[in-house]
């Protein structure tokens, strides 16, 4: 009796919390923003400037979902979250999407009660360490002192590839990834992991970043992308399109340059992404122009990459996993039609 009253009100609960969540594409309408849950601090994904402006490849597919939905790319709210408190905040409501350098599990993808939307960045985990450490291995870290953060998936690879490999470690755990950072400067670990494009980003904030190098092993996928509640489809595929448009946009070599003049195209393909032809914007329940003002806006996704954390940023990434299929790497448009 008392297990039956317990399932009915967690029945009841999730029924209700359904509910109240079932409708984020109109709400972001009905407040006039979209609430973007971000990193607290990380360059090329999500950074503020002194001002408070935050700008990022995660950033950049906030502010493409706002200019998809709402048509103005700087409507968008932003709230910094810890890894720790990401879920949470995405779960209960107080952002609308989670773009915050976010990994793509099953866990996630299922018993957290969310969805990927799909991958904006293909990533995989590092080590950094003191090149006067004078190791060229992981394999040579047996018996080092690591830092890493707590609630990731990086503390989670951490101890696998250490298993794995018969190795051992002392783990140095944090909640932000600034007193991770921190303890890795000041020398209270031997070794950094996160990411990949986070050893990047992180590196430039370090006193000495050309006394460090980054070890050659790559251990694990992780491939980023913003996350949204289960049970909304209207808005997972808000998210999930806008990604995509960014990818097809470039893929047609449509750039928020040329975008006007691209309107004019003969080409089929391009005439549905921006909408001269074709019913995309309705059957997604958005305007004709939404793509259109994605790109405008805020860019092809190439641009996006570039302006960010491209070879000409301070991160310097190469394209690499992050390149067209076409050019050879993973970014794939389902097709716009
Ligand atoms: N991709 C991994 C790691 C994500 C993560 O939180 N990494 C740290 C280290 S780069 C970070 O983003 N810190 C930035 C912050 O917390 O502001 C995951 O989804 O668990």
């Amino acid at each position: 009796m008392k297990l039956t009253k317990v399932l009915l009100a967690a029945a009841a609960a999730t029924t209700l919390s359904t509910a109240a969540v079932a409708g984020t594409l109109d709400d972001v309408r009905g407040k006039g923003f979209v609430q973007c849950g971000v990193s607290q601090g990380l360059a090329g994904f999500s950074n503020p400037d002194e001002q408070g402006n935050w700008t990022g490849i995660d950033v950049d597919v906030c502010r493409a979902v706002a200019a998809a939905v709402l048509g103005d790319a700087g409507k968008v709210k932003f709230t910094p979250l810890s890894a720790k408190e990401r879920f949470t905040a995405l779960q209960s409501g107080e952002v609308d999407v989670l773009s915050r350098n976010t990994t793509w599990t099953l866990v996630r993808d299922s018993a957290l009660g969310l969805n990927f939307a799909g991958v904006n960045y293909y990533d995989g985990q590092g080590f950094m360490v003191r090149k006067d450490l004078g190791v060229k291995s992981a394999l040579e870290l047996d018996g080092a002192s690591v830092c890493v953060n707590i609630g990731t998936t990086t503390e989670l690879n951490l101890s696998d590839y250490f298993r794995a490999n018969s190795m051992k470690f002392n783990p140095v755990v944090f909640e932000k990834a600034d007193e991770v950072v921190a303890a890795y400067d000041s020398g209270r670990c031997d070794v950094y992991t996160t990411d990949q494009s986070g050893l990047a980003a992180q590196r430039i904030k370090l006193k000495e970043p050309n006394a460090h190098m980054i070890l050659p092993e790559v251990i694990s996928k992780e491939p980023l992308g913003p996350v949204v509640r289960h049970g909304d489809d209207k808005w997972l595929d808000t998210v999930k399109w806008t990604l995509y448009a960014m990818v097809e946009a470039e893929e047609l070599g449509v750039t928020s340059k040329n975008v006007d003049q691209m309107k004019g195209s003969s080409s089929p393909n391009v005439r549905r992404l921006l909408g001269v032809e074709g019913d995309g914007g309705k059957n997604l329940g958005l305007s004709v122009d939404w793509a259109y003002n994605v790109v405008k806006q805020v860019g092809n996704y190439g641009e996006s990459f570039e302006r960010h954390v491209g070879v000409k940023t301070s991160l310097g990434l190469e394209r690499g996993q992050n390149a067209l299929w076409k050019d050879g790497g993973l970014q794939y448009a389902m097709p716009v039609r």
